[in-house]
């Protein structure tokens, strides 16, 4: 007996559910075959294996001269996970995870993706680069049916920290992203990041941090409901998201994926790169107890970074980097400073930073204790 993918795989499925498997419209495929061919022989190419975020690839800040190929794979695959206790999304990846992994290289260098639709999937789908031109950021030479496999390679021309996601056209677009369908790339400057002076300035580690606005459906007794495949989830689904108002927004695909046990680390004194992307809604990250040193809020580094940031602003469709240096130990709460989002739908998350307390900084002069009201003087009453 066929199973339900199965059997949506095969025409008669894609005939009942014609909205999912439509054929591609002209505007969304580009045939660029007669095109004169680029000479790229003379460039070494270099291989990078993407890693699950919020932690990035290795890679050089400063680049050798030369610009490079550099090469990276993505499978597509749609799957379900659990946001919250209890709430599950059938979820588009790229690469497995939520948001997709980042992706680092240097200006002028060219990126080379191969992207692949895993068999097992039921929908086509594609990538926009926010930092490639041309070719709606690639998604028109790249739309693939489930088990079908297409490279792409663009001239990363523009220095900062960008989004990708996937645009298969019409109403799957938005359904695509806020099932889970996007990531970031950071092109840095070949000299490496510089300062409000133009120095350069170094980061010892970058935290990805892949912001996502969920709408998932309920039923009739207000608990959410739980689909087959995403093909099944797409009509509750989409009801929900043109109410426009998200049932959960969460960093790295979940509830807690980056507090309590997996909260992040750092020691006094280290710079971190808080790299942060929202595909489709627009967010305001805030550090409790640190602030931004160096913050590109809108993530291009060919301009001159912002100082001393308390709370910045990513537009829906935009990433942006901050650079800060622990100075005291503890935690520290990341925040969407929306704090409803933050606390009670799920944008948190908490960076642990080991060291010695700085009293200068900040010092607890009385801890609390009860004080005699009428004595002090210190009395509600007229
Ligand atoms: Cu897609």
């Amino acid at each position: 007996m066929l199973t339900r993918r199965a059997a949506m795989m095969g025409a008669a499925g894609i005939a009942a559910l014609p909205v999912l498997a439509k054929a591609a419209k002209a505007e969304e495929i580009m045939d660029t075959s007669m095109a004169a061919p680029a000479d790229l022989s003379s460039l070494k190419r270099i291989k990078r294996k993407l890693v699950r975020p919020p932690m990035v690839h290795e890679h050089e800040q400063e680049a050798p001269a030369e610009p490079r190929i550099v090469e990276f794979e993505m499978q597509i695959v749609e799957k379900e996970i659990e946001v919250d206790d209890g709430a599950y999304l059938q979820a588009m990846t790229f690469n497995g995870s939520v948001p997709g992994p980042m992706m680092v290289v240097h200006e002028g260098d060219y990126v080379e993706l191969t992207l692949y639709n895993s068999p097992e999937n039921l929908l086509q789908h594609n990538i926009d680069f926010h930092s490639a031109t041309g070719a709606l950021g690639g998604g028109s030479l790249t739309l693939i049916n489930p088990g079908e496999k297409t490279t792409l390679r663009f001239k990363a021309t523009r220095p900062g920290t960008f989004v990708y996601h996937c645009a298969p056209g019409g109403p799957m677009i938005p359904w695509h992203v806020v099932s889970g369908m996007s990531g970031c790339i950071m092109v840095l400057p070949r000299g490496g990041l510089t300062d409000h002076k133009g120095d350069p300035v170094r980061y010892d580690r970058v935290f990805y941090i892949g912001e996502n606005d969920f709408y998932i459906p309920k039923d009739e007794n207000g608990d959410y409901k739980r689909f087959e495949d995403v093909a099944e989830s797409y009509p509750d689904t989409l009801e929900v998201m043109n109410g426009l108002i998200p049932s959960h927004v969460v960093f790295n695909g979940k509830v807690g994926s980056l507090t309590g046990d997996n909260a992040l680390h750092a020691a006094q004194g280290e710079k971190i790169l808080f790299v942060h992307s929202q595909a489709n809604r627009d967010t305001r990250p805030h550090l409790i107890g640190g602030h931004g040193d160096l913050v590109w809020e809108r993530g291009k580094f060919n301009n001159t970074p912002q100082r001393d940031l308390e709370t910045w602003f990513i537009a829906g469709g935009s990433a942006g980097a901050a650079l800060y240096e622990f100075l005291q130990p503890g935690v520290y709460a990341y925040v969407n400073h929306n704090l409803i989002e933050a606390v009670n739908l799920g944008a948190t998350a908490h960076v642990v930073v080991e060291g010695d307390w700085n009293n200068d900084l900040m010092e607890q002069v009385q801890a609390p204790v009860e004080y005699n009201a009428a004595y002090e003087g210190k009395t509600a009453l007229p």
